[in-house]
């Protein structure tokens, strides 16, 4: 998510230059697990056998200090959800913006980007894919198909445990189609094993400023423009499920 709202034609620019432009595809495995615990604590024994993903991709700002960022993630689910362990390490914790509808994207917060049926669409106003972004305050924001933002905490249940400069980010992710309709009535979707859902995960990065300094994601973005994912969906991997 970016500031292009100040400025029609270049949004539209933007938009059309990211619809162009070649992508890559990334892989990344999840294992079956009947539940976890989501209590900010990495206890659950599938947690001690999944493998850890880096986020080691800077889409945004200036190379990055040491000590500025380190983040890593692993991943889970079950028929009714994905299970998300992150764990973040940043110098300073800060939630700019006190409006949680305001520049979301330029809080600390991590962005779980989620394609129920990697159909590699535009999703900017539209729910064929989901870009939430998770704040400190755990609250869940996306766009949605009137152009602004809305709250989808029931879609994301996370616990978030800061010590010190490590976060550990605990989540589950409800898997809602195209289909979902703001202030309607919404199942979410069942996962089976061997489907491959579109997915990735970033963070957002500020430590000091108006906006977020830096964004940096799992994924590897071809092109200038890596700010894509709030946009369209086939810049995610590809999330395997294993049983
Ligand atoms: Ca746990
Ligand atoms: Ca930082
Ligand atoms: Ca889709
Ligand atoms: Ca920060």
């Amino acid at each position: 998510m970016s500031l292009f709202f100040a400025c029609e034609q270049s949004k539209t620019e933007k938009i059309e230059e990211v619809q162009n432009q070649d992508t890559v595809s990334y892989h990344h495995e999840a294992f079956y697990t009947d539940s976890v615990h989501v209590d900010g604590s990495d206890a659950d024994e599938i947690w001690s056998k999944a493998t850890w993903y880096p986020m080691d991709q800077v889409w945004l700002g200036s190379p990055m200090d040491s000590g500025d960022f380190k983040g890593r993630f692993k991943l889970a689910w079950n028929n009714n959800q994905l299970f998300l362990l992150a764990e973040i390490e940043d110098d300073t914790v800060i939630d700019v913006h006190a409006d949680k509808l305001v520049q979301w994207w330029d809080d600390d917060c991590l962005e779980i980007f989620v394609d129920e049926d990697n159909s590699d669409e535009n999703h900017q106003f539209n729910h064929t894919a989901f870009a939430y972004h998770v704040a400190l305050s755990n609250d869940v924001v996306d766009l949605g198909p009137d152009s602004l933002p809305h709250f989808y905490n029931d879609h994301v249940t996370t616990v978030r445990k800061t010590s010190g400069k490590k976060t550990t980010w605990e989540c589950a992710i409800k898997i809602f189609d195209k289909s979902f309709v703001d202030g309607g009535k919404n199942m979410p979707r069942k996962l089976s094993a061997n489907e491959v859902v579109g997915f990735m995960l970033a963070y957002c990065d500020n430590d000091h400023s108006e906006t977020r300094e830096n964004f940096i994601g799992s994924i590897p973005i071809e092109g200038e423009e890596k700010d894509q994912g709030w946009i369209k969906s086939s810049v995610f991997g590809d999330l395997i499920l294993r049983k």
